[in-house]
């Protein structure tokens, strides 16, 4: 019989499934590699800021832009800093997918580990922070809140993710299955993606978060 900790996985182990790493590789696809050059690098964040800046119809330089551009630095330098021991060239300025994935996996694990969201860090064997998207979220949340009222609703919902090419029809459809009131709250968008990036459960609203599962070429 296995101790319990014979029987833990390890940091570096990868323990998503199939379907984990479908969802993992469409959040690469649909919110990161907005270049599509099948890495996650400095230039997406940039092209995130635009993307920002449309949705919030903000000009260059003014504060709401300039907050932004602030933020959004922040997260690409720390994602950068916790995705470190994934690169095998400590030079490379950027993210492939596999290092994604496994990045993604060891935050899977501490997910489990901690069984909620927020989740902070992985201690299993050196300290990963996961403050940065956590932060994120919450950015994203503001962003798509143009009204200001503190919910998110569907026109809100669409209007945001046309900038990262998902149709009317399919944010529509994805935000049917995740509100039933018309509306996602904060904490309800923080559970939502609590099961986007941690559910095995393919039934799970949060699935629909970013619209239909991308399906790499075969
Ligand atoms: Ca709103």
């Amino acid at each position: 019989m296995m101790s319990e900790s014979e029987a833990q996985p390890q940091q570096g182990q990868m323990i998503l499934t199939p379907f984990q790493i479908k969802k993992f590789e469409h959040l690469f696809h649909t919110l990161y590699d907005t270049h599509k050059d099948m890495t996650v690098s400095r230039q997406d964040f940039f092209e995130l800021l635009k993307k920002t800046a449309r949705i919030r119809q903000w000009k260059t330089g003014s504060p709401g832009y300039k907050k932004a551009a602030e933020r959004l630095a922040g997260f690409w330098s720390a994602l950068m800093t916790g995705n470190k021991r994934y690169r095998n060239n400590a030079l490379q300025a950027h993210i492939k997918l596999d290092e994604w994935l496994q990045y993604w996996s060891d935050f899977v694990m501490a997910a489990y580990d901690e069984g909620d969201f927020p989740v902070k860090s992985c201690h299993r064997i050196a300290p990963v922070s996961y403050a940065w998207h956590t932060n994120f979220l919450e950015f994203l949340f503001e962003l798509m809140d143009v009204s200001g009222d503190g919910v998110i609703d569907k026109s809100e919902f669409t209007n945001c993710f046309a900038e990262f090419s998902l149709s009317p029809e399919e944010c529509g459809k994805a935000f049917d299955e995740m509100s039933k009131d018309g509306e996602i709250k904060k904490d309800e968008f923080a559970k939502l993606w609590y099961q986007y990036l941690t559910s095995t459960e393919e039934s799970d609203p949060g699935n629909s978060l970013l619209g239909k599962l991308y399906t790499p070429a075969e």
